[in-house]
């Protein structure tokens, strides 16, 4: 009784808030699925895809290959979030395992787990800066209504902590840097509802990439030139979009009426998003999700993998 009034009040002021694919607190993880993530339709493809499923009963990380699938954590709590470093010797990945989330860096092979965040509150959703020796961060806190998000960024060598993008004056969530230029896109609220942004590292000023509250999950292509995020501005639901840098020539890259799709990531040779669909829900939590592969040139969509737990949140390295 108690988790789906919990359930219920997350779910309302998530859709107070556009939506955004969050909803980790309310992770009502599939119990009825043993058999493990078995032969899902893997596309034929190069290099390794990290990801998460809760196929095992609550969220582990799977790392993906032509060659096959290899689970890297095993235990009773969340692991979400994986993202590989920029060398693709760690992955770091927002975890669970005191009750709060923080964040935790491994090796490719999933062993020498080090925990990077011991606070109280949630601290999720990271980014590798580009040289691999800082993570950005999203800490959440809650508030009597909702959530209240900032971005922090640690350094791997030091251990020294730092607000990011403090001149943004409202929540700040997802990071994600460019790989050619100092600049952080995240997704932050200004006005009802979430909007890409951009924020320049070396000016430290920030500017609105898109408007109106309907998109976020921003992430730059590999040459830095263009942006990939989710807008409901077309459905209603979730599409993939692209974007110049600069916010100029946005286009919808996924057109499907039919389907939220979210958690958009690149292809190492950038022809290519990778990202998840559901029919169901826009939350990672709940539904049934898949993910899948768009072609920038053509926009063909076609299956790249689907488990039978929900596989989320893809990250692919050469
Ligand atoms: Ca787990
Ligand atoms: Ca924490
Ligand atoms: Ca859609």
């Amino acid at each position: 009784m108690a988790r789906a009034r919990i359930l219920f009040f997350i779910a309302v002021v998530l859709a107070a808030g556009g939506g955004c694919g969050r909803g980790r607190e309310a992770s009502a993880a599939s119990s009825d699925s043993t058999a493990g993530l078995g032969a899902g339709g893997a596309a034929d493809f190069s290099g390794r895809v990290v990801f998460q499923s809760d196929a095992d009963g609550n969220n582990e990380i799977y790392v993906l290959t032509a060659q096959g699938l290899t689970q890297l954590t095993h235990n009773t709590w969340s692991d979400e979030y994986p993202l590989w470093s920029p060398d693709g010797r760690w992955i770091a990945f927002s975890a669970n395992p005191d009750g709060n989330y923080d964040i935790f860096v491994m090796a490719a092979d999933g062993s020498g787990i080090r925990r990077l965040t011991s606070s109280p509150r949630d601290e999720v959703e990271q980014a590798w800066t580009p040289d691999g020796k800082k993570l950005a961060y999203t800490e959440e806190v809650k508030r009597p209504f909702g959530k209240r998000y900032s971005l922090w960024i640690k350094d791997l060598a030091t251990d020294a902590v730092e607000r990011l993008a403090p001149e943004f004056p409202d929540s700040a969530a997802l990071p994600n840097f460019s790989p050619v230029a100092p600049l952080l896109a995240f997704t932050g609220k200004k006005t009802p509802g979430w909007d890409v942004f951009v924020y320049d590292r070396a000016a430290r000023t920030y500017q609105a990439l898109t408007e109106g509250g309907h998109a976020c999950r921003p992430h730059f292509s590999p040459d830095g030139r263009t942006i990939a995020y989710v807008s409901h501005e077309a459905d209603r639901r979730g599409d993939i979009w692209l974007m110049a840098a600069d916010g100029g020539g946005k286009r919808r890259l996924t057109v499907r009426d039919e389907t939220s799709d979210y958690f958009p990531t690149w292809s190492p040779d950038g022809r290519a998003v990778v990202f998840c669909s559901s029919a169901e829900t826009m939350y990672a939590h709940e539904g049934r999700w898949g993910m899948y592969l768009v072609d920038v040139a053509t926009g063909r969509v076609s299956l790249f993998y689907d488990g039978p737990g929900r596989d989320v949140f893809p990250d692919w390295h050469k």
